[in-house]
């Protein structure tokens, strides 16, 4: 059977089990703050630490040699690997768990920026950056303090690969979306984008906002309920 081009949408519900919280975990509040609320440029503008610390944390957190990919980003990684037509894996998340269990993937596409990378608003430089960052922090292009962010798109700001999304739903046959809650866009369009010409999967936790679109909705932890999707799709491929 001719394989369908692919596209994998993933959420922050594919690295809960590997213990790192979603955003609708404890009411989305960090600190008392909603993270709709940190995660802007007003927020940065208005207090470059408190920002600095909300990713602060969240970098350590990947440095913590307990936090993995898990069994999800694993099975992800053999279908991407096998699948034999055009595959993209978009993710919002801003881990790096999809890139440590596919290193080197160009098929992998974080529409919403990387927690391990930084950028100067000054000189533009970026760079990976594993530690904490501040205002005091000096860019190591251009030696200015108070210029460099989290390279991450925050709300308000526009998402990353648009254009390559775009072109990627414009001819996509099967789409899953796997552990998101359906609440943010322009991810949450992509499924009603795909009405009427692909095939459309939801793996999650519970019905996400936008379930009703899919042609097929599959609840489950994603540890349990990905990788044997994944042998079913790939054994269909083998048919
Ligand atoms: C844009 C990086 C336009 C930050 C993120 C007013 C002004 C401006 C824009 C807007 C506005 N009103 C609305 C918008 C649009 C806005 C938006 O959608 N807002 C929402 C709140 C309504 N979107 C934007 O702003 C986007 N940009 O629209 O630009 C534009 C146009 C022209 C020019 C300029 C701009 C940018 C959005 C990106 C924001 N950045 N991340 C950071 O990480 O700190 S979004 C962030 O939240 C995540 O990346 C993710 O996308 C989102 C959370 O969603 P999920 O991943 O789904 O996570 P969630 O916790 O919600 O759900 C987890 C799911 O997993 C649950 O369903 C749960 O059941 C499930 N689950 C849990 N455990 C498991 C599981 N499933 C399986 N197994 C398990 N074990």
């Amino acid at each position: 059977m001719s394989a369908p081009p692919l596209i994998v949408l993933t959420g922050a519900g594919i690295s809960a089990e590997s213990g790192l919280a979603t955003f609708r975990d404890n009411n989305g509040l960090w600190e008392r703050h909603r993270v709709e609320a940190v995660a802007t440029p007003e927020a940065f503008a208005r207090d470059p630490a408190l920002v600095h610390r909300f990713y602060n944390a969240r970098r350590a957190q990947l440095a913590d040699p307990a936090i993995r990919p898990n069994a999800a980003h694993h099975a992800l990684a053999r279908l991407f690997a096998a699948w034999p037509g055009p595959a993209l894996l978009v993710t919002q998340n801003v881990d790096d768990l999809h890139d440590r269990a596919m290193p080197g993937s160009a098929a992998l596409l974080h529409m919403h920026g990387e927690l391990k990378k930084i950028r100067c608003t000054g000189c533009g430089h970026g760079r990976e950056w594993a530690g904490d960052l501040s205002p005091q922090t000096p860019c190591p292009g251009c030696a200015a303090t108070g210029t460099l962010r989290p390279d991450i798109v925050w709300f308000g700001e526009m998402p990353l690969g648009m254009e390559r999304i775009e072109a990627a739903l414009h001819s996509c046959g099967l789409f899953l979306s796997i552990g998101t809650s359906g609440q943010v866009y322009p991810a949450a369009g992509f499924c009603a984008a795909l009405r009427g010409r692909a095939r459309t999967v939801e793996l999650n936790l519970e019905p996400s906002l936008g379930s009703h679109l899919f042609s097929e909705a599959i609840q489950g932890k994603a540890t349990e309920i990905v990788p044997g999707y994944v042998e079913t799709l790939l054994s269909k491929q083998k048919q």
